[in-house]
């Protein structure tokens, strides 16, 4: 469905196909990211970013990020970020290889980040979303995922209190040479919502990682004019541990069981009147082999309708035991 009108409003964000004059940046335009094979920031205009990974089926591809107040845009070291009175909008890409010290380029983006959100004053990261390559391979003795969460924990302030005051996260394996990271920060905070089915992250056992994996469920924002709901990459597990471990169809139900879970606890405990996963504006489901392209669609086809954009993209999950992950969004304009 290809819709013409321009949304207005402190923050919309909606999915658009190719064709859709929507999907062309204008003044309004905080970012359209996109996917492709390689991870990338248009030189000619900021605003259109690349993540790394191929689609392997949608329509709505390009997810389109507006608002209809004044915007200010500037770089910040390596930092490329559009700002209103209301929210701070960022990304980063850097060159990265499974030689890259995964810790120290995640501690350093970090770090970068925290700092543009102090000299901007924009306290609370409310969505953030990682990209980057070999996800799940061994490099100086330890996963590059558990590299990533040990050089995230280390740059984020983990004062008392700090894990009611994680965004929700995404981190996906890429097949490119760089590394991703896109963000939303806001003034006001965030409600931060954790599954009553999982443990949360921050709570994991050691094992998993050294440094616990520094995220939540979902954070609901409630802009003056819109309620947002952004649901973290979820996948099959329940407590901490991982489900059907070589079932890509069984992990796909629990992953969208994990999400109607989240939903409920927003719906206890806020205004949101948002019901399932059907409602939600728009899905990703990464896959880590395009196999499992056409159960998936069918089953989310059965389970959802048909819709609610939905992209299938190939990606790495954090844990090798996990086939999949999906991660939603809900914009109420
Ligand atoms: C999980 O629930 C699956 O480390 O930022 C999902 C979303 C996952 C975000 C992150 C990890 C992250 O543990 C993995």
């Amino acid at each position: 469905m290809t819709s013409t009108k321009k949304k207005n409003g402190t923050l919309c964000i909606s999915y658009h196909d190719t064709s859709d004059p929507l999907a062309l940046p204008d003044e309004h335009t905080l970012a359209v990211v996109s996917y492709g094979e390689n991870s990338s920031i248009d030189a000619h205009d900021e605003r259109r970013l690349t993540v790394g990974l191929p689609i392997l089926h949608g329509s709505q591809t390009h997810e389109v990020w507006r608002s209809d107040q004044p915007i200010d845009a500037g770089w910040s070291g390596d930092i490329s970020y559009r700002c209103t009175d209301k929210l701070l909008f960022g990304q980063v890409l850097l060159d990265d290889s499974e030689h890259v010290d995964m810790e120290g380029l995640t501690r350093h983006i970090y770090e970068r980040i925290l700092l543009l959100q102090k000299a901007k004053n924009y306290p609370h990261m409310l969505r953030i979303w990682n990209y980057f390559p070999s996800i799940n391979r061994d490099a100086n003795g330890l996963e590059r995922y558990r590299s990533f969460c040990v050089g995230r924990h280390q740059a984020i302030d983990t004062s008392s209190g700090y894990e009611q005051h994680l965004p929700s996260a995404s981190a996906i394996g890429t097949r490119c040479d760089k590394t991703l990271v896109y963000f939303l920060a806001s003034r006001d905070p965030g409600v931060q919502i954790e599954n009553p089915r999982q443990v949360s992250a921050f709570e994991y056992p050691d094992h998993y990682s050294p440094k616990s994996p520094a995220f939540s469920r979902a954070v609901l924002a409630q802009w003056n004019d819109s309620i947002h709901l952004y649901v973290s990459g979820t996948a099959s597990i329940i407590g901490h541990e991982t489900h059907h471990k070589h079932d890509y169809l069984r992990q796909l139900g629990e992953c969208l069981n994990n999400i109607d879970a989240l939903i409920r606890k927003s719906r206890e405990e806020t205004d949101s009147d948002i019901h399932s996963s059907a409602d939600l504006s728009g899905i990703k489901v990464y896959l880590r082999h395009p196999e499992y392209l056409e159960h998936a669609m069918n089953y989310i086809s059965d389970r959802l309708g048909d819709n609610t954009p939905v992209v299938y993209l190939r990606g790495d999950i954090c844990r090798n035991d996990l086939l999949l992950e999906v991660e939603g969004l809900y914009s109420s304009c």
